[in-house]
């Protein structure tokens, strides 16, 4: 393993563009093979972020080691003290928000008051699971014995992996290191290739909060080399992903088959419903950040807007309006309102929706076109783009596209929009404005999703509830919450006898119930 003399990672633009190692055992190291891969800015393709290690599985296997090494002393290091840590993190975070925020505009594009939202839900995660030190609860019930103790504790597993995407890239880093920590385990994280800054600058926070070497690691590179090279490794015990349906069913496959835990949180296609007593203002404007916000690259994004015949024409009139009036560009522009796409790839992918959406016979209502010229042309720009008169089994009302399209679909009455807005493969977020009370908790009760909204768009969970969804979305997991410690945790449960002689469980209770008759 070569160390280096590589620089802490920053926001600060450098002259030259910095190179970054993998960070191992408290320290950035170069990879094996000492090769590196480029991060840019996708507002600007010709700004070099930095040049990060392109890893392969030795990489991976120098961090497993150093996790599994650091494993027994983490362990038996009281909850709260690792707790203790985590605050201090939550801390250093606050104090380099800005700095944070501004790197994530220029490694992934959104708009600097999101980039700013995706570090509080950091700020707000490390607070949250600080807290978790002095809990960690178990459960102590009576046994069907005399003189008997039984109770169940929370236990690490051991040395986890983090699979992370680009599109919050410190947010949803924090969603599984932190409780993965407080619960006790050791980390090795391999962050998407599109954000590698971001997520080293997150390691080093915590580190530089007190970690003791190696119970964070990370390792850049490709998923091929690096993210299976973490699910093959024996001694990781468990796996957290978030990502495209395709690479997290086939994780999760392989787990399977290693008897690995697998937490998958994959794609979305959430709708907002707007009834005919809606306050159409307020869901207009719900809709549209729903719909644009990260320039539509949430997995929560508002991909469906789904109108009561009675208010259609109406909503889709001012819905081309608003969109019309958003403003493109590059997110450090405080009054920029939708950044480009993450990357080529991205773009092309948008495009070929749209063309879909043509095809099939959706309404074309704005938008449509990429954005080559002027201060566009070297950036991975995508008009806001409506389709309404979208019928619920198009490809478009169907399949996430995790870009700037949204479609509006026309429905009767509220019992149509329920079946329309459960009618996809995924369930992760779904919304409901209406002022009928009664109406509203019907949604509540019967739409199908991990996350419910009413009187609100799709976006916006706070870190305080399980973030997670069912149908193909995730595997059964939650992130946030109190039930976040769940997938980090064992249970083991523990029988106390202090009865002197041996009991029978299940047997000698007979005895005891004939005994009080
Ligand atoms: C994601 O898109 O993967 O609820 C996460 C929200 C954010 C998190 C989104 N707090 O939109």
């Amino acid at each position: 393993m070569s160390t280096s003399t590589m620089p802490e990672a920053s926001a600060k633009k450098a002259e030259k563009p910095h190179t970054y190692g993998n960070y191992i055992n408290g320290r950035q190291v170069k990879a094996e093979t000492g090769e590196t891969f480029a991060s840019y800015n996708p507002a600007k393709t010709d700004e070099v972020i930095g040049y990060f290690a392109a890893s392969t599985p030795k990489d991976v296997k120098d961090a497993v080691d150093a996790a599994a090494k650091a494993f027994p002393a983490w362990k038996r290091t009281p909850a709260p003290h690792r707790a203790e840590i985590l605050l201090k993190a939550a801390h250093l975070l606050e104090s380099r928000k800005e700095e944070l925020a501004q790197t994530m505009t220029r490694e992934m594009g959104k708009v600097i008051k999101e980039a700013r939202g995706d570090v509080q839900e950091a700020i707000d995660m490390a607070k949250y699971m600080a807290g978790e030190g002095r809990r960690l609860v178990g459960q102590t019930v009576p046994s069907e014995l005399p003189h008997k103790f039984a109770m169940s504790v929370r236990q690490p597993i051991g040395v986890v992996g983090l699979i992370t995407p680009w599109n919050f890239p410190v947010a949803i880093p924090s969603w599984k290191t932190l409780p993965a920590l407080v619960a006790g385990n050791t980390v090795v994280i391999k962050p998407a290739s599109d954000t590698p800054l971001c997520a080293l600058m997150f390691v080093e926070i915590l580190n530089e909060a007190g970690l003791p070497p190696g119970v964070l690691n990370l390792v850049t590179g490709s998923g091929s080399k690096v993210g299976n090279a973490l699910v093959e490794d024996s001694r990781v015990h468990a796996i957290s992903l978030t990502g495209s349906c395709e690479v997290g069913k086939k994780v999760a496959g392989r787990c399977g088959e290693l008897m690995k835990k697998i937490s998958c949180e994959l794609g979305g296609k959430n709708a907002i419903c707007v009834m005919e007593d809606a306050d159409i203002d307020l869901a207009l404007e719900g809709a549209l950040w729903g719909a644009f916000g990260t320039a539509g690259q949430r997995c929560t994004a508002a991909s469906r807007v789904i109108v009561h015949k009675a208010r259609y024409e109406e909503f889709c009139t001012k819905f081309k309006k608003a969109t019309e009036a958003l403003k493109l560009g590059y997110g450090l522009d405080e009054s920029v309102q939708v950044g480009p796409v993450v990357n080529q790839g991205q773009l092309d992918t948008v495009k070929m929706y749209v063309e879909i959406g043509k095809k099939e016979g959706a309404k074309l209502l704005c938008g449509g076109n990429a954005l080559t010229e002027g201060v566009f042309a070297k950036g991975f720009f995508h008009e806001p783009t409506v389709f309404c008169d979208v019928k619920p089994s198009m490809r478009i009302a169907q399949e996430e596209i995790f870009g700037p399209v949204t479609c509006i679909i026309p429905v009767e009455n509220f019992e149509e929009a329920l079946e329309v807005a459960n009618g996809t493969d995924f369930g992760l977020s779904l919304s409901m404005y209406t002022k009928d009370v009664n109406r509203a908790f019907m949604a509540m009760e019967d739409l199908e999703s991990g996350i419910v909204y009413i009187n609100a768009p799709t976006i916006g969970a706070e870190i305080q509830l399980p973030f997670g969804g069912v149908k193909q979305t995730g595997n059964g997991h939650r992130e946030a919450g109190t039930a976040c410690i769940d997938f980090f945790t064992e249970w083991k449960s523990i029988y106390v006898d202090y009865s002197g002689r041996l009991q029978k469980a299940q047997i000698d209770t007979d005895e005891l119930v004939a005994k009080a008759e």
